[in-house]
């Protein structure tokens, strides 16, 4: 795969330069957490950057995917879904969505068309009111419903806010999404591109792997535990042959919770490990020899160390 950290190449190839202004923005994925906004990401840059599962409030921080549209380069951030946050996680999370909003170009609001205005949908339409401005709407999930309801949703959602445009999507499969990307091409502000142009991200590694472990405990276990867990990259070590050896904790705040990341003896670590040790070799590109361990720490909630490790600001 490309590589994720910055070089030095960043203006548009000449050919594409000759004929059109470059132009460059962030583009923010904002909505209630499930909304899609990962998969939407992950899409938009054709690439698997963001993790994705059933369950809401999957993703913690931002996460930035590059793109190239013809002279466009747009850059995408994938936000944690806005909730009414409790925990100071959640409102550090609910946090990080708001100012990835705040410092876009533009913000595209996902609405999941087969859950309709909900709770936090609703809020989140308070809250963009209240900001000002337009901002694009994307219905996503249309696979999920029948067309007449989608037109009633699009009626009732442009009654509540000011959305210019408004698209219909399906990040699952792909329908739409080629017009959210033209559209951008033709509107993001005229300016030189701000990365160089085979970038996919600006995030660290180490934090990716740790995501896609996450990913791994958010699919194989359930009830409390995703929740109750966080995991991260510990040692990251270059091997001359090519492979990476990597270390990695999943914290859980009980012993319980321990026993069950472990499994019978062993069985769930093994197959979390197995996992996210084979989708790091395909998005690192390399082998990977992963070593995982659960630690018990009651409080890392409330540890700054966890936070920042999650690209989170502690103080919200
Ligand atoms: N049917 C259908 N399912 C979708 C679509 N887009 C996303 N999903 C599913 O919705 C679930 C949540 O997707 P995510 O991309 O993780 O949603 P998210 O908005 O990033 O969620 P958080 O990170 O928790 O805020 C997953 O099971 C996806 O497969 C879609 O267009 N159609
Ligand atoms: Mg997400």
């Amino acid at each position: 795969m490309p590589r994720l950290s910055i070089g030095p190449n960043n203006t548009p190839p000449d050919a594409v330069a000759a004929s059109e202004p470059a132009r460059c923005g962030y583009v923010a994925l904002i909505g209630e957490p499930n909304s899609g906004k990962s998969t939407l990401l992950n899409r938009l840059v054709g690439h698997k950057l963001a993790i994705v599962t059933p369950k809401a409030q999957t993703t913690r921080s931002r996460l930035l995917g590059i793109a190239i549209e013809g002279a466009t380069q747009i850059i995408y951030v994938d936000t944690p879904g806005i909730f009414a946050p409790r925990r100071r996680l959640d409102r550090a999370m609910v946090a990080a969505a708001w100012s990835g909003a705040a410092d876009a170009d533009e913000i595209l609001l996902l609405v999941d068309a087969s859950r309709g205005i909900d709770e936090d949908t609703g809020r989140i339409l308070g809250a963009l009111r209240e900001r000002g401005g337009r901002s694009i709407l994307a219905l996503n999930k249309i696979d999920l419903v029948r067309r007449d309801r989608l037109l009633g949703l699009a009626d009732a959602l442009s009654r509540q806010g000011r959305f210019d445009p408004i698209f219909m999507i399906s990040g699952l499969q792909g329908d739409g999404v080629e017009d959210i990307k033209r559209h951008l091409a033709a509107s993001l502000p005229p300016g030189p591109w701000l990365f160089p142009d085979d970038q996919l991200s600006n995030t660290a590694e180490r934090l990716i792997a740790a995501e896609v472990t996450r990913e791994q405990v958010f699919l194989q276990l359930h009830d409390e535990i995703p929740y109750a867990s966080t995991v991260e990259t510990e040692q990251w070590a270059d091997r001359p042959d090519g492979s990476v050896r990597i270390e990695q904790v999943i914290y859980v705040q009980r012993p319980g919770q321990r026993a069950i990341v472990l499994g019978e003896g062993g069985k769930r670590i093994k197959s979390i490990g197995a996992r996210a040790r084979a989708e790091l070799e395909q998005t690192l590109d390399r082998r990977v020899h992963l070593f995982l361990f659960v630690k018990v720490r009651e409080n890392w909630v409330e540890d700054r160390e966890r936070f920042e490790a999650l690209g989170l600001n502690y103080d919200t």
